[in-house]
């Protein structure tokens, strides 16, 4: 079976890997506080691993649109307790954030991999993970968390985020990077409508082809999926499911999910239809 380098593993090439997103945000704890919040994110870091997920994506900090920013010191006090307590549970651990400091924090609590919405545009952030092997994953963004939803265009959504990415992939072997530690992402939802979105989905195996990067999607429960469905974001499950399946037809090597039990069941089925069969778990 063929392997591909993440951190401190191994991962399967051979098939689609489920990242599954664990947002550490207390803001539902306000009367628990911060432990009862810890508490709530490692049992479900504990439940994704044994509904099989191939990755867990650490977050402290919402990037939905208009969402306030968080200050660093919140977002490492968030983030960190996390990690430490994750470090050895024999799963792939990703931070998704775009702050330097954060991203050397991350990089000693043994993370293996850099999820950052900014593509490592901060001043300081190639050099965070220049000495490092954790993998990166360089999303696109058009403008800024607050503003970016404000009337997106583009001449050529494909071919504008594919030109971002090159100049990203180019910026980051420029600092001494090994190609084979990057993932690319074009960002659905950060600065895109609907058709732009799909469009984007598309085209992914062009972006794998053209950038010779492998490609992460994350699409669960997003506004694209709601477009379609005419469903609220609780009830966009079986959405996400049929995004998730179209990502991985169109190329995509990772895909980032909420609900990792029905993606890990959806994409066994996938994989044994496209002749490739797995054990059950
Ligand atoms: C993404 C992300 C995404 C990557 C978020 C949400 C918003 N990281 N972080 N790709 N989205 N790489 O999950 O709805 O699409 S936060």
């Amino acid at each position: 079976m063929s392997h591909i380098p993440f951190g401190r593993y191994q991962v399967p090439g051979n098939r689609a890997l489920v990242m599954g997103i664990l947002n550490v945000t207390p803001d539902s704890f306000s009367d628990g506080g911060r432990f009862a919040s810890l508490d709530f994110s490692l049992s479900h870091a504990e439940q994704m691993i044994r509904d099989g997920v191939d990755i867990i994506d650490v977050g402290g900090e919402s990037t939905r649109p208009g969402a306030p920013s968080v200050p660093l010191e919140e977002e490492l006090r968030r983030v960190l307790p996390v990690l430490y307590a994750l470090r050895e549970c024999g799963t792939p651990i990703s931070v998704d954030t775009y702050k330097p400091e954060v991203m050397r924090e991350a990089v000693l609590a043994g993370v293996d991999m850099i999820n950052d919405i900014n593509a490592f545009r901060a001043p300081g952030a190639i050099d965070a993970v220049r000495d490092t092997d954790c993998a990166l994953c360089i999303m696109h963004m058009l403008d800024k968390p607050a503003t970016m939803q404000d009337k997106p265009a583009y001449a050529d959504v494909v071919g504008e985020v594919i030109a971002f990415l090159r100049e990203r992939i180019d910026a980051l072997t420029a600092g001494g990077i090994d190609r084979r530690r990057l993932w690319i992402d074009p960002g659905f939802g950060f600065g895109k409508t609907t058709e732009h979105n799909y469009a984007l989905l598309k085209a992914g195996r062009r972006m794998v082809l053209e950038l010779g990067v492998p490609l992460l999607a994350g699409l669960s429960r997003k506004s694209m999926i709601g477009a379609v469905t005419g469903k609220p974001v609780e009830q966009r499950l079986a959405g996400s499911l049929g995004g998730a399946l179209a990502a991985v037809a169109h190329g995509a090597g990772i895909v980032r999910v909420h609900d990792v039990a029905e993606t890990v069941d959806a994409l066994k089925v996938w994989h044994a239809a496209n002749g490739q069969l797995s054990e059950p778990n």
